[in-house]
């Protein structure tokens, strides 16, 4: 087989879900129950850089996330890093990756995101074995480590299409709407918690497809409210778009909460934080904001950057809402390679 040496550094940020990914139908594959549409977060303000070698002259796989050296024998980092094995395959070579990545957001702020992090070392890898691929093809790669993974491989409005054949082949993301076709969209991040989560998505995401006695009707109704959220999308109807996202947040929260045992992420801030952009939405007449929160307790408000000031200030000045933090992020362009920067010392081949 033909040796290799290979560099890149690349970039890629979170998506924030307008409709929601909540169960697989597949769990090697990572094949979702149904299609989901999120907002690619701009790199400002939250992304994920990584820095790969890929070499014949490296002995073994090794991943350092934020100075911390992964364990390899964990069965769960290598399903997560699927994607070295699979690119390096592609290759046709049987060179090793060291891999160094670093998020620009403390990991304990409850936004560290699986999503940017398998984006960016997918985007790194396709440079550093020189392969080449496509984003569509890219994402289908960056879904089997994590799923909402492959649609941080596109910039703007992003769908992933939960496709119907067994083998995942049309499963992939697809960019929906340019970054630029309504760029006054704005996530208005409020983080209630920094706790690390109770259930992990990947279990919790198991139990509900195994116990939830609603989740076949799950399956349809995400499919239409995608329809929907893409028609008002494309309208730049903020009151619809407000109301779809809401709706999809509350009926995946139910859904969590209807599972057995049950599982529940929201905390009293983010229900508190529910209360007041509906009110709010009430006395302007119509829609300005929608909230919506994944698998946390972190409010994700989707607004337009216009109303950003009063909708922060508004709930700061909430009982009990006094220490929120707010992170804001217009749309992302989705990843892309640095060049003359990386996180690997170069010399010695190892981290900086
Ligand atoms: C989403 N979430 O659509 C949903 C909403 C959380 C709530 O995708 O098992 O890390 O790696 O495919 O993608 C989080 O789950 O799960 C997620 P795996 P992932 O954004």
């Amino acid at each position: 087989m033909a040796s290799i040496e290979g560099r890149a550094t690349a970039e890629a940020s979170p998506n924030i879900a307008f409709i929601k990914y909540w169960g697989k139908r597949d769990e090697k594959l990572i094949l979702p129950q149904n299609s989901s549409l999120s907002m690619t977060l701009s790199s400002t303000t939250l992304k994920t850089t990584t820095s790969v070698v890929a070499s014949n002259k490296i002995n073994e796989d090794t991943f350092y996330i934020n100075g911390k050296k992964l364990e390899m024998s964990d069965p769960e980092v290598r399903e997560r890093l699927k994607a070295i094995g699979i690119m390096r395959e592609l290759s046709g070579t049987t060179a090793r990756v060291l891999a160094v990545s670093s998020n620009n957001f403390p990991s304990s702020s409850g936004l560290a995101s699986s999503a940017s992090g398998t984006a960016a070392l997918v985007y790194a890898l396709n440079a550093a074995f020189g392969l080449d691929l496509k984003p569509k093809e890219l994402s289908m790669i960056a879904r089997q480590g994590s799923g909402s993974a492959c649609r941080s491989m596109m910039g703007g409005i992003v769908s992933w299409r939960k496709g119907s054949r067994n083998d995942g082949s049309d499963s992939y993301a697809v960019q929906e709407f340019s970054e630029k076709y309504w760029g006054e969209v704005i996530d208005l991040i409020a983080i209630t918690s920094h706790e690390k989560k109770k259930i992990p998505s990947r279990a919790g995401m198991k139990q509900t497809v195994e116990t939830n006695p609603f989740f076949t009707q799950r399956k349809t109704s995400a499919e239409k409210r995608l329809r929907e959220v893409r028609e008002a999308y494309r309208q730049k109807d903020l009151d619809a778009l407000a109301s779809l996202i809401m709706a999809d947040s509350n009926e995946m929260h139910a859904l969590m909460l209807s599972t057995v045992p049950s599982i529940r992420y929201l905390d009293s801030s983010s229900l508190k934080i529910m209360d007041a952009i509906e009110e709010l939405n009430a006395s302007e007449g119509g829609n300005i904001a929608g909230y919506t929160f994944d698998a946390g307790p972190n409010a994700h408000i989707i607004t337009l950057k216009k109303y950003e000031r009063k909708i922060s200030s508004m709930l700061a000045d909430i009982k009990g809402l006094e220490a929120l933090e707010f992170k804001s992020s217009a749309q992302g362009s989705g990843p892309k390679l640095l060049t003359g920067v990386s996180l690997i010392n170069e010399e010695r081949l190892a981290p900086a």
